[in-house]
């Protein structure tokens, strides 16, 4: 499934991630959910695609990165969760506009929820990122540093339980299926002073 936000507003790669699982269970009943961002590829057929006993994070060593994890928490790129995970955790957060913090909040909903995340070897979990230039409407989420903060209040009340969308379109191929959604706008934010 391929998940594509409509329209002009900000980016929000968690909500569209939700979107994803939600639309996905329409068709049948999965019970695992590979989440990966359109721009990497795989280099090492052994980095399998299928759940785990505790959630899995499968891109930790991409080629900007010069083949490591970034940082000890990083949870980016390509990860994977069973339906059981997923929910545990109340799928991903929804309130995450512009670029950053979301895979780290996502982190600390499997930490906080007494999981621990599950990574091949090094050798193994080998990434190409596509080069693309920095996207448009989708700029530094400035919230970003406060919300992974907050993730322990937030988390119960954001999330699968409370995603709202609009499915506009709906494209099946051989391969995959291609959707199109309208998921809103953040809100609007109060004026300091
Ligand atoms: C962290 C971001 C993550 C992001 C990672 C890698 O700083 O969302 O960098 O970014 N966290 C925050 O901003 C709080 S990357 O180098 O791929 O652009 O995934």
């Amino acid at each position: 499934m391929a998940t594509v936000q409509l329209g002009e507003e900000t980016f929000n790669r968690a909500k569209l991630l939700n979107v994803g699982y939600t639309e996905t269970l329409k068709d049948a009943e999965y019970d695992c959910f590979i989440f990966s961002d359109v721009d990497l590829i795989p280099m090492d057929d052994r980095n399998l695609y299928h759940c785990y006993d505790q959630p899995r994070h499968f891109a930790i060593a991409m080629d900007k990165f010069g083949f490591r994890l970034p940082y000890a928490g990083y949870f980016g790129g390509v990860s994977g969760l069973s339906k059981k995970q997923f929910l545990k955790i109340n799928g991903f957060p929804n309130e995450y506009w512009g670029w950053g913090g979301e895979d780290d909040d996502i982190y600390n909903r499997i930490t906080l929820n007494g999981m621990k995340v599950s990574r091949p070897d090094v050798r193994i979990g080998r990434y190409r990122m596509i080069k693309h230039e920095r996207d448009k409407h989708n700029e530094p989420n400035p919230q970003r540093f406060n919300k992974i903060q907050n993730t322990k209040n937030t988390m119960k009340k954001d999330g699968i339980s409370s995603l709202t969308y609009r499915l506009v379109q709906v494209k099946r191929y051989p391969l995959y299926t291609d959707i199109s959604v309208e998921i809103g706008k953040p809100p609007p934010r109060p004026i300091k002073g």
